[in-house]
């Protein structure tokens, strides 16, 4: 028996993407600690499930990257209803919409509605991201990169003095990144609600530009889950319906990251080696693509 304490929360539904499987930036041990402690009657993986585009030109992939999969066909076979809707890093899947894997559907976008009736398109949301291109902005977003980049400031114009070099802000190039960063979120929120207005819904829930929110946009309902690789977030339905954002990097953690249950790993033994080669054989269907 486990020694520590099991934590199951219940939820009606929960929404993650933005995991990118097969990169370093991943945070595939809090997302299985997750997992392990969370139960849903839905689960949506919404997009940017395994990262195909880096990894064309780099192969990183570890046990645990495994495991996560193991664990939603895991949670699927258990009777979890999985709905997979492939963003534009694993664009190679939506060839396989509307196909069933098991019990995991493939779908471009669907429909999810609440325990209270709310209608919400469920779409990654990267076909409004006209503006900036993927994730340039991305690493200079947050209070703390900029705190960080204030501190080197410092020491880089030191070295540019040394050098003759005349003085230069990268406080203030970061900080015209970060207004850029805001009008970009601000933007590609309109347009996601447009879209949802004119599909006559009561909300949408994307993922795409990993910041996680909930906010109201006159009628519409906007609702983003997050990343895995930056915030560690999900969106989740209580049982009421109600929407909630869970910040997992936050909350105090009862097990041990590393703890695997028993079921859990025979199975990832039995399994991984296949896992692992149909996921080459999508990586390298993806290379042949223009
Ligand atoms: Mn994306």
């Amino acid at each position: 028996m486990n020694a520590y304490p099991q934590m199951h929360e219940k939820f009606r539904s929960i929404w993650i993407s933005d995991i990118h499987l097969g990169t370093r930036g991943c945070n595939a041990d809090l997302l299985l600690d997750f997992l392990r402690c969370t139960e849903s009657q839905y689960l949506y993986l919404v997009g940017d499930i395994i990262d195909a585009w880096r990894m064309r030109r780099s192969w990183y992939w570890r046990q645990e990257h495994n495991d996560v999969i193991q664990k939603v066909l895991r949670k699927a076979r258990k009777g979890t209803r999985v709905i997979y809707i492939p963003g534009n890093h694993d664009e190679s899947f939506r060839d396989f919409a509307a196909h069933r894997f098991g019990r995991v559907a493939v779908l471009r976008e669907t429909i999810h509605v609440t325990a209270d009736g709310k209608r919400f398109l469920v779409m990654h949301g990267d076909q409004f991201d006209g503006i900036v291109k993927y994730a340039k902005w991305l690493a200079f977003v947050g209070d703390r990169a900029y705190s960080w980049a204030l501190g080197a400031n410092i020491w880089f114009n030191r070295v540019r003095r040394t050098l003759g070099f005349p003085y230069w802000s990268l406080s203030a190039y970061l900080k015209h990144k970060v207004k850029n960063a805001v009008e970009y979120i601000s933007n590609y929120e309109n347009a996601v609600v447009a879209e949802a207005r004119r599909r006559g819904v009561d909300g949408v829930i994307c993922g795409h530009i990993h910041t996680a929110e909930i906010r109201s946009f006159g009628d519409i309902i906007y609702c983003n889950d997050g990343d895995w690789v930056e915030s560690c977030t999900a969106l989740v339905e209580h049982h009421d319906g109600r929407l909630e954002i869970v910040r997992w990097a936050e909350r105090p953690h009862l097990m041990p990251m590393s703890a695997v249950d028993k079921a859990d790993k025979e199975e990832c033994a039995s399994a991984s080696s296949p896992t692992l080669g149909f996921l080459k054989s999508m990586a390298s269907s993806a290379r042949s693509k223009p």
